[in-house]
């Protein structure tokens, strides 16, 4: 399924991955690629809460209107940058909390998952990027059946291939 804006000649970014790093960006990769694999345009900017918070906000501020449905946010230690992508949109917001050198992640991950009541933050496991793209192709599935049946194909294949190699 792709989805087209009708008045660009480029498609809209329905999903936006963001990442605090371009160190990131390994980990994150696997949120582009299966976006990629369900013909979901993805847009991957790296933006940080603490290095470049105006840059941060005025995109995550103009997304919405430019047609993006999701934002995806990676970040890693203090990681503020999901909660900060969440203050100021109401699209919904998935955050992937990344392997810190320090604490494993778990500064990351505890970083993201504890947001106050009010601005909601869907975390994934430490490193889940995948998992936050799947979470994402679900949101969108809710409004398109081609995208539901994919996504069924999806789980029909991995439980395939779990099967197969347990033989
Ligand atoms: C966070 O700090 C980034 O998301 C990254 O995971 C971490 C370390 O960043 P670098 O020092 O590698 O740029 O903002």
């Amino acid at each position: 399924m792709i989805i087209l804006n009708t008045e660009k000649t480029t498609p809209v970014p329905i999903v936006a991955i963001l990442m605090g790093s371009t160190s990131d960006s390994d980990t994150m990769e696997p949120a582009r690629q299966i976006l990629k694999e369900f013909n979901i345009p993805s847009e991957v900017k790296v933006l940080s809460a603490h290095r470049t918070p105006e840059q941060t906000i005025n995109y995550v501020k103009a997304a919405k209107e430019r047609g993006t449905k999701i934002i995806i946010a990676g970040a890693g230690g203090a990681a503020h940058l999901p909660g900060i992508v969440a203050a100021v949109t109401t699209l919904p917001v998935i955050g992937v909390p990344i392997k810190s050198k320090s604490l494993n992640g778990l500064d990351s991950l505890l970083s993201i998952v504890q947001m106050p009541a009010g601005i909601p933050v869907a975390t994934v496991a430490i490193d889940g990027a995948a998992n936050a793209a799947l979470l994402a192709i679900a949101m969108l599935a809710l409004a398109s059946p081609e995208l539901s049946a994919q996504l069924d194909t999806y789980r029909t294949k991995m439980q395939e291939k779990v099967l197969k190699s347990s033989v």
